[in-house]
């Protein structure tokens, strides 16, 4: 602060000089997703306005960006009826059925011209209207049941995504009155991220991003949703008081985003039913990729004057319609929880469902992860349960939501005292985790170990798949890693589905097997917690297996990202006598490597920082960061301006168009093992 007093005026210039600027850029951050400016600028703008703010307090204006968390309302959530009816939308599953819908278009408007719609994703949200007024917000609501909502001001005034106030807009100023209704919503990298830091902390952890959002706005205390990852995308207008509505839906999109109201960019108009569906085919082969949950795409006639034609139905619009995707969660039984046997001889539950159609699948197991996890869930067999299966990854259940009434018998969860594979005895291992003592002696560890070393970055034997291991070794022909290198074409004859030539495949495969790398048969070892990186990293170290063999818990601790845990289960593996005789057989069956060069050498890539993105082909992701760190280069998760070059596979996103925007060089995997070869 300068010495000489300020003029009340200079400082309630500055004010708004600094708040018209922060203004402008929330605005090119949230509404536009086009910062002009860094972070840490902008962050410097908002200290300067508090400061200011602090040292002025009665200048301080509602809309200003520093107030977005206010006081709590008194006395509860108030009921707010919304002046125009928050209509429903009509949904539709398959394409025949949107057919019908611009069938039953046409009749309505006698014509069988060509209709424009405006498409756009249905948001898994919870639906809000906002109220401005001369371009302040002043009302927040849900929808409710569409005629009554709550007033959830104090929370929506938390959210970035929506502006306080309205950006002015010389060509087409706003009214006077504006009411727009949308969809807050949580994002799913912030879902994972704040019910990962739930776990941590035991506080509440919610079951999907939906139910998160909505949670949220249902609390008083607005600092609670000013610490959650909401967003809001906005897609109808209610009261517009003045002038200047355009023609069109997607031209009032348009508007409402020059007014920094933030819509949906993966919007688009077609023409036609057929074009709806394309649209919707597509959003549907995005979804997994979007960092929102969608269920569905909302069809909407885009002239808004065959809309008024069209008028409504007792609750919904008869010119909008949702094309609803296969659910990601869905409710089944769970008949029986099953016990699991894995390499190192963990115990998984894995519940057996009643077979459901999920994420486009049908799924009838789901893995439970530990008995910690049905505690939580407070799972028993014979529950009511929500699966879920969103994208690709694996089904789990969400939530347990068996009625109080439930006629079904209820069955706790029991951790069995003895291995349901080779009956040995169940110990505990660690807090929540369970092991079956039987070693390789077990067939169930047996026939996991062998997958294990077949596998892809291991010994990446093609053919030697699942349903073969299992076959083998429930046959007696395969009782360790070793006998696959004793298979003789006259035995694989004999089993199911083998035919001459695959047979033949197979043993030219496993020929080639004998000749790999020292971190791929290490790794293939499947010594607990010893991943690629992991072993990558010790074969550098130590150059060939003798010196690895022969080093104890301090040699191995010394290696750059082995601890004492990874280390003793290293230790504990050589000093087994089976294990080094299953090797010795190995290396006497012909399997063998080039020694490594010792790691100490190249650092050549000390100072860059690599980030890799999308789908590697030839290694996978843990190979390439070790060879990235054995060379001495950093690999960080974001690209910034401190990237020395982007990695790009096939499925790169939002990293490669970053890298893009800020000039950092770009290479395709085969540029990558040419570059490393070269390194
Ligand atoms: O994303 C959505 N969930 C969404 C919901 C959307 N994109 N558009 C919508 N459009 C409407 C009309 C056509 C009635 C203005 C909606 C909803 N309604 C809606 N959301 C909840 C109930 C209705």
């Amino acid at each position: 602060m300068s010495e000489h007093p300020v003029s009340p005026q200079r400082v309630q210039a500055e004010l708004e000089r600094l708040r018209a600027l922060i203004h402008h850029h929330d605005y090119r951050y949230h509404t536009l997703d086009a910062p002009e400016i860094p972070d840490v600028e902008y962050d410097r703008l908002f200290l300067q306005l508090e400061a200011l703010e602090r040292a002025h307090p009665e200048l301080i204006t509602s809309d200003s960006p520093t107030q977005r968390v206010g006081s709590q309302p008194l006395g509860g959530f108030v009921q707010v009826t919304h002046d125009i009816p928050m209509m429903s939308l009509a949904k539709v599953f398959n394409g025949e059925d949107l057919q019908d819908f611009e069938v039953r278009i046409r009749k309505r408007l006698d014509s069988d011209a060509d209709i424009e719609y405006s498409c756009e994703p249905k948001i898994d949200g919870v639906a809000v209207s906002l109220l401005y007024e001369n371009g302040r917000l002043q009302r927040a609501a849900t929808r409710g049941d569409g005629v009554t909502g709550e007033d959830i001001t104090h929370n929506v005034r938390t959210i970035r995504d929506v502006p306080l106030r309205l950006q002015q807009n010389a060509d087409t100023p706003f009214p006077a009155r504006l009411e727009v209704r949308g969809e807050i919503y949580m994002s799913r990298a912030g879902f994972e991220a704040m019910n990962a830091e739930a776990m941590k902390t035991g506080a509440r952890t919610f079951v999907n991003p939906r139910n998160a959002a909505a949670g949220t706005l249902r609390q008083l205390d607005p600092a609670i949703a000013a610490a959650r990852p909401l967003h809001m995308f906005c897609y109808s207008v209610g009261i517009f008081e003045g002038a200047g509505l355009p023609p069109t839906l997607s031209e009032s999109f348009t508007l409402l985003q020059s007014w920094g109201l933030r819509v949906n960019p993966e919007r688009a108009v077609v023409t036609g039913a057929d074009a709806c569906l394309a649209y919707a085919d597509r959003l549907l082969q995005r979804r997994a990729s979007l960092d929102y949950e969608i269920d569905g795409a909302v069809i909407k006639v885009d002239r808004l004057k065959l809309q008024d034609e069209l008028g409504f139905n007792a609750r919904t619009p008869r010119w909008a319609m949702a094309y609803k995707f296969p659910a990601e969660e869905v409710s089944t039984q769970v008949r029986d929880v099953e016990f699991q046997v894995g390499r190192t001889g963990t115990i998984t539950p894995v519940a057996r469902l009643e077979p459901v159609f999920v994420g486009g699948v049908t799924v009838s197991n789901a893995t439970l992860h530990n008995m910690a996890e049905i505690a939580r869930l407070g799972l028993q067999i014979g529950d009511t349960v929500i699966v879920r299966r969103a994208g690709d990854v694996i089904p789990k259940i969400v939530q347990v939501i068996t009625p109080q009434d439930s006629k079904t018998p209820r069955i706790p969860v029991q951790m069995p005292t003895h291995c349901p594979a080779c009956g040995s005895e169940i110990e505990p291992a660690g807090e929540v985790l369970f092991r079956c003592s039987g070693g390789l002696v077990c067939p169930a560890q047996r026939k996991e170990a062998i997958r294990h070393f077949c596998a892809r970055g291991a010994l990446d034997i093609e053919g030697l798949g699942e349903k073969l291991i299992e076959q083998l070794v429930d046959r007696d022909m395969l009782r360790d890693v070793a006998d696959i290198f004793h298979l003789s074409g006259e035995e694989l004859a004999g089993l199911e589905r083998m035919a001459e030539k695959s047979a033949n495949n197979l043993l030219a495969a496993i020929d080639k097997a004998r000749s790999t790398t020292l971190p791929r048969f290490l790794f293939g070892l499947g010594i607990p917690e010893v991943g690629e990186a992991t072993a990558l990293v010790l074969a550098q170290h130590f150059g060939n297996l003798e010196a690895l063999q022969s080093a104890d818990q301090a040699a191995l601790e010394a290696v750059e990202d082995v601890g004492p845990i990874v280390a003793a289960h290293i230790v504990h593996f050589f000093s087994n006598a089976d294990n080094r005789e299953v090797i010795r057989r190995l290396q006497a069956a012909g399997v063998h490597w080039p020694d490594v060069e010792l790691a100490q050498q190249s650092q050549v890539l000390e100072g860059q920082t690599f980030v890799l993105t999308g789908t590697l082909e030839l290694m996978t992701r843990d190979e390439a960061k070790a060879r990235l760190q054995a060379l001495g280069a950093k690999v960080a998760g974001s690209v910034s301006k401190k990237t020395t070059w982007v990695v790009a596979g096939p499925g790169a996103g939002s990293k490669l168009d970053k890298a893009v925007e800020l000039n950092i060089p770009v290479m395709d995997e085969a540029q990558f093992l040419t570059f490393l070869q070269t390194s």
